[in-house]
Order: C-alpha cells, then structure tokens, then sequence
C-alpha cells in the first residue's frame, strides 16, 4: 500500500474505523473512501458489490462489524452471529469479485480458546472450546479469517487477518448495556464522582484479567503492515501487558480523580479469565504499543468529556 492507493475502510464511522481514517489522513493518503451507513450498508451483498465495482479500491480494511461487551455478545447471540456473517461475506466476496488483490480483516482475540495457553499465540486457534459468552461472535470472526485465507489459497489474493486485543479510545460506545468495560467503567467513575458516591459498580468478581490496546495504536499497526505489504498468516495485535478488572478501575478512578470503593455485582459474567495475547511476531517484524494505559485512559476520557460531560 502506498499513498497513491485509493484505500477503503469499511466501517469507518465506528471506533476503529475512525481511527484507522485519522491514521490514513495523517500519514498523506488523499485518496480514502469511509462510506457512512447512509451511504453504503455493508450487510447488503448487492450493494457492497455495486460500491466495490464502481470505486476499485486498491486496498479495502474491513473494520465494520457488529461489536460489544460480554452482556450484549451473551444475550444478542443470533444479532451477533448473522450480523458479521452478513458483513464480512459481503464485504471479503464482494472484493474478491470486484478484483481487489489487497485486504484487512479484523477479527478480535476472542477468536481463542476460552482456556487457552497465555500468552496466546496465533496457532492456538481452533485448538479448544471457545468462552461461551461470545462464542457466536468468535464463530462469525473465525469464518472470515477463514474466508481469507481460503481466498489467498484459492485464488492467490492478499487477504490478510489480524486479531487486535480488547481495543477502547476516542469515538468508543458508552451505553452501559451494551459497552465494553473500559468505556463503561469511565462513564461510571465519572458519574459516580458527580453525584458524590464512593461506590463504583464493577460487574463480576474483578479477578479476570483483559489486555488493552488504545485504538490509534492498532491503526498504526494495521496502515504498518499494509505498507510492508503483509501478506502472512494470522497476527495478533496487542501491548503483550495485561491487568485485572481490579487494578483498571483503580486506574480509571485515579485518571478520573475519584476517590471511593469497587462494588461488585457477581450476577454478571466474568467471562474468559484471562486474554492476553503473545505479540512476538507482530515485534519481530518491527512494531510495537506506543501508548500508556495511563496516557491512553486520559485521551479517551477527554473525549468522553467533549462528547457527554
Ligand atoms: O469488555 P467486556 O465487556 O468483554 O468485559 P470481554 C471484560 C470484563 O470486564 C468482564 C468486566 O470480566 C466483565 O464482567 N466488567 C466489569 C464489565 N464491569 C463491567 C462493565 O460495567 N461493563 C462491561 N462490559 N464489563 C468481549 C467479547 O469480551 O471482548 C467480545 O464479548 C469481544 O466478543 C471483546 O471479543 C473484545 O473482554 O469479556
């Protein structure tokens, strides 16, 4: 990929999307197609087809999907499951008949084995019984990794997938039904901070263990690799580093500035108890996390602020 290309994100309204368009922009690329929902819905087969054949892009990132924390992954299990199957197999199809040689898939770290070995690498998948909370989830991710692959194998394309690990930053959802921890728990320090209360809800027991990886690190990682034209297998993208539930809301609360107690609401799922993943390779080839989770807390609870506060 080069700045030349004409490169197109799909999904680029949503977190990683954006990110991945402010990366683009601010590396020199002029030529970047992001269709909004309005303009392009990317479940829609013909459409995704139509869109596809008349732009050409060089090179598609695929970062649409159908994305939440564990209570709506558990309970939107059908959502979830068709919701990306739609997606993606329009999207992967839809560029393959159109002639694009060059795309990015990206799936998530759910994709592994509830108990797999940690940290995890590429090869442990499809190697064990997946976390029951997002298990229709990883079954649609896992399809279009496989989907690549079987494109590259079949019809020699470079389609390439990457895993990113629990990603968060500017542009996040803070719909607390619905969000991924991080998110919610800004949004419930900060409102516990407003109206004076010590205690901030954190669901589950706090023991399990997530990595976190700030959403302008992975589109650097992503617009990295294109550049050096990556055509291998399966990459994780992480920081290699992990903590507890525990430990990052004490973090958020420091960041926040409120000073109380975690209280715990062990109805909720834990999920997977631990998912950190093994980042060697992605090192080797020569790129690593730039931001703190400190830094990375702060830049996503400005914008927090910007947009609700
Ligand atoms: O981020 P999260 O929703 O999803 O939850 P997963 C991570 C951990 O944080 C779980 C706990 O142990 C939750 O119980 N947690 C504590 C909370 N308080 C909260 C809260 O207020 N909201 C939320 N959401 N969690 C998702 C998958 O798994 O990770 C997806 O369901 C996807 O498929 C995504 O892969 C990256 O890390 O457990």
């Amino acid at each position: 990929m080069n700045k030349q290309h004409r490169v197109m994100v799909a999904g680029g309204t949503g977190l990683v999307g954006s990110a991945l368009v402010r990366r683009l922009h601010a590396g020199g690329y002029a030529n970047v197609l992001a269709p909004t929902r309005q303009t392009l819905d990317v479940a829609d087969a013909a459409a995704v087809r139509a869109y596809l054949q008349q732009h050409q892009p060089d090179v598609l990132f695929i970062a649409a999907a159908k994305v939440g924390g564990i209570q709506a992954n558990n309970t939107h299990r059908a959502d979830f499951l068709l919701d990306n199957l739609r997606i993606q197999t329009s999207l992967i199809g839809g560029a393959h008949e159109a002639g694009i040689q060059r795309l990015m898939f990206l799936g998530s770290s759910c994709i592994y084995p509830r108990m797999a070995v940690q940290p995890i690498t590429e090869d442990a998948l499809l190697t064990g019984p997946l976390e029951p909370t997002n298990e229709p989830y990883a079954v649609a991710k896992i399809a279009g990794i496989k989907l690549c692959e079987a494109m590259a194998h079949q019809h020699g394309r470079a389609y390439v997938s990457v895993m990113p690990t629990n990603l968060y930053g500017p542009g996040d959802h803070y719909d607390l039904a619905t969000s991924h921890v991080l998110p919610a728990l800004i949004r419930k320090v900060h409102e516990a901070k407003q109206r004076g209360e010590a205690a901030v809800p954190v669901w589950g027991t706090g023991t399990p263990r997530r990595e976190f990886l700030f959403v302008d690190d992975l589109a650097d990682a992503c617009v990295y690799l294109m550049e050096q034209a990556y055509a291998g297998p399966l990459l994780n993208i992480g920081t290699g580093e992990d903590i507890s539930i525990c430990e990052l809301t004490e973090l958020v609360m420091s960041v926040v500035g409120h000073t109380g107690h975690l209280q715990f609401d062990t109805s909720q799922p834990d999920g997977t108890p631990r998912k950190l993943l093994d980042v060697s390779r992605l090192t080797a080839l020569g790129w690593q996390a730039r931001t703190s989770m400190r830094e990375g807390i702060a830049l996503a609870y400005a914008d927090y602020l910007a947009r609700f506060g």
